[in-house]
């Protein structure tokens, strides 16, 4: 349980809890949780004004590794749970961690809902397109032809893209990043939690075990510049042909955010 602590003198360091870390050696959940301590702890947010809630699976031990308030709730309900918390409180920065398979499998509906409500809630989804937890069987981000045991002859499923079910949800914030590019996902937690209303955050997480190099094309030193765009830091290069979405869309700009898959370009 956090106590009280100055803020002036508030470092990631203190954002760490004692508990031990289980995730596997060369999880991208560590990169997410050492870029939420960096962005959260200069925020002038009080520890124990900040809280982390979340489903089940590996993403979901989140909230044990926060020196904050916290919850370890049940599948598919952290939506849930920090809608009560918010509208109850809503002096506290209530944070949802949820994973492609708890956010978008069992999920999926209070998921919407809780992104349509838009109280002001901070929900970030590790997308590492597998159940990691429950050691790897194919989730709804998977894409068609991924063989895993659940899968043996590849997934026959179009996947879900979270970030167009956000903005079908009329999400007010949206945006993706990568586990490994530490500034920018340090950024845009930061952006999230200046957001008023509900901000949906998409992070690409390498499962080092069940689904590794998946995200290869967009972290790569070869390939990310020819596949990845900064909306307003950075422009693509001409040569590309494949333009993975990483963008950010606040209050401050449309509201509606669309994207020409036959030209693989985007607008917002
Ligand atoms: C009601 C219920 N159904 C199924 C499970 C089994 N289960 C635990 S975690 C999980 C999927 C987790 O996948 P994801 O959210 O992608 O998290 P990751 O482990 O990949 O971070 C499943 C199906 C459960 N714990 N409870
Ligand atoms: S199974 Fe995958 S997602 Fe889970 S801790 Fe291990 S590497 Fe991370
Ligand atoms: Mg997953």
């Amino acid at each position: 349980m956090p106590t009280a602590t100055s803020l002036q003198t508030l470092t990631a360091k203190d954002l760490a809890s004692d508990q031990e870390v289980r995730w596997c050696p060369g999880c991208g959940d560590y990169s997410i949780l050492a870029q939420m301590k960096k962005a959260m702890a200069p925020l002038g947010i009080a520890r124990e004004k900040m809280v982390f809630i979340s489903g089940i699976g590996c993403s979901s031990r989140f909230p044990y590794y926060m020196n904050t308030y916290g919850f370890h709730t049940i599948h598919g309900r952290a939506p849930t749970f920090a809608t009560g918390l918010k509208a109850s409180r809503p002096d506290l920065s209530v944070w949802v961690i949820t994973g492609d398979g708890d956010g978008l499998s069992i999920g999926g509906n209070h998921l919407i809902h809780a992104i349509r409500r838009n109280i002001d809630l901070k929900i970030v989804l590790f997308n590492n397109e597998i159940y990691g937890l429950t050691k790897g069987q194919y989730s709804p981000t998977s894409r068609i032809g991924t063989r895993t045991k659940s899968s043996p002859l590849g997934s026959i499923d179009n996947p879900l893209h979270p970030l167009s079910l956000a903005i079908g949800a009329e999400a007010t914030f949206v945006a993706r990043t990568v586990d490994t590019d530490i500034h920018h996902l340090t950024a845009v937690l930061q952006r999230a939690a200046a957001h008023k209303g509900s901000a949906f955050i998409e992070v690409y997480q390498n499962c080092k075990i069940f689904n590794d190099g998946v995200f290869d094309y967009a972290t790569d030193k070869g390939t990310k510049a020819d596949n990845t765009l900064y909306l307003g830091t950075a422009s693509r290069s001409s040569s590309a042909s494949t333009v993975t979405r990483v963008f950010a869309c606040t209050a401050s700009t449309p509201r509606w955010c669309r994207w020409a898959t036959a030209s693989r370009s985007m607008t917002c």
